[in-house]
């Protein structure tokens, strides 16, 4: 440690060096030292110290799994401004709700994968009972009994607590009696008030959706967590963001990834604003791994930065690529255009080629197939 340490301090600034110092001993970095790297923009300096951190926790290996995607459905009555995927009524262009037996011969159709998770997000219909998700849910372990089911956003679980007049712990409660393991991480965007206010006003705030993991993580779920960044937020509002997390980590211990998502331009009411650069890419996933020093995996997500910047992200923190992720339309509505899926030969190639090791994982990150 104290050799790298003499032969890296030279190529870090003055103005890093503290920061830089505390992350090769593992120490934590205090709120100031999070917003400076979060306004820093030396990206091969925070990548390097991004780089030892993911080493330390994770060494050479890199996860990935084979998953694929389910939106049961695009009817939303939420207004974010970023989003593409969204419709607001039934009939609408593009509005699809599956109906339970859609669902299940989606799945049926997904397993010849072989499968180990599936990822169900969905928006908020006005219209449908709760035993639709329910049913649904049931009906998959019936048809996949082992196939994990991550799904829901808090932002759903706040939406159905409202709408079928039930407590957080008792719509989580439901969903998990019918076969819910895990929750994604998406609906967090960006918890600033500020900022919230312009891109995703009717939704729930920032404490409502730290509340509802904060239950999950009592009975017992891990989930993911995510940052919504490229549209109107300040570098000090993405540390704040980062922060929060990392506080209610301490408290419960049960996040188990970290997704930064990079803002995707098209079809959206923010269509005007520029998406995040590579750089930017890169830098996000760099400056999080450096402050978010309880959350063990970093997600480098494919679908979002494309697979270029997804392997080279494998050398600025990120220690997880997702996986197959079959038939995702959030980002391929908004402009990605990544492929439809890659197998897992794809992912391992850019594991591997990037110097890394590959390592099938399951949804809790339990080993599926170690590298030969
Ligand atoms: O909550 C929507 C974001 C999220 C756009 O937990 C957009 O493993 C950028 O959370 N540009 C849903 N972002 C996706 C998500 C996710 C994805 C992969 C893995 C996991 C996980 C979670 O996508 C939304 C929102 O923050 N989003 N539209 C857009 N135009």
């Amino acid at each position: 440690m104290e050799a790298a340490l003499e032969i890296r301090t030279p190529t870090v600034p003055a103005s890093l060096a503290k920061i830089a110092e505390k992350v090769y001993a593992g120490e934590r970095l205090n709120e100031d030292e999070a917003v400076q790297v979060f306004q820093s923009r030396d990206l091969l300096t925070l990548g390097n110290l991004a780089n030892v951190v993911r080493e330390r926790l994770h060494g050479n290996r890199t996860y990935y799994n084979r998953n694929f995607h389910l939106n049961l459905t695009n009817v939303c009555e939420a207004s974010c401004r970023f989003c593409a995927f969204a419709r607001l009524e039934e009939g609408m262009p593009q509005a699809k709700t599956y109906s339970l037996e859609e669902a299940v011969e989606f799945v049926k159709s997904q397993l010849a994968n072989e499968p180990s998770e599936v990822h169900i997000v969905n928006g908020l219909h006005p219209g449908l009972p709760f035993e639709y998700y329910t049913d649904i849910l049931k009906a998959i372990k019936q048809v996949a009994p082992k196939l994990i089911i991550k799904g829901f956003t808090a932002v759903e679980i706040h939406y159905y607590a409202q709408k079928y007049g039930m407590t957080y712990e008792q719509v989580l409660t439901a969903l998990r009696d019918a076969g819910l393991e895990s929750m994604p991480g998406g609906g967090a965007e960006i918890f600033a008030a500020r900022v919230r206010k312009k891109i995703c006003k009717d939704k729930a705030t920032a404490e409502q959706w730290l509340e509802i993991h904060r239950i999950a993580h009592r009975m017992g779920m891990k989930t993911n967590c995510t940052m919504l960044y490229g549209t109107v937020e300040r570098p000090e509002e993405r540390a704040d963001h980062v922060l929060r997390l990392r506080a209610l980590q301490d408290e419960t211990g049960g996040f188990q990834c970290f997704i930064p998502l990079a803002f995707h331009n098209e079809n959206s009411p923010l269509r005007k604003l520029n998406e995040p650069t590579g750089f930017d890419n890169l830098l996000i996933y760099a400056q999080s791994r450096i402050v978010l020093d309880n959350i063990p995996h970093l997600k480098g997500y494919w679908v979002m930065v494309g697979e270029k910047v997804a392997q080279i992200s494998q050398s600025f923190g990120v220690n997880d690529l997702d996986g197959t992720v079959i038939s995702e339309k959030i980002y391929k509505m908004a402009g990605s255009t990544s492929p439809n899926a890659l197998t897992t030969a794809d992912l391992r190639r850019l594991i591997t080629d990037a110097g890394r090791v590959p390592v099938e994982r399951d949804t809790t990150y339990n080993v599926v197939e170690m590298p030969l």
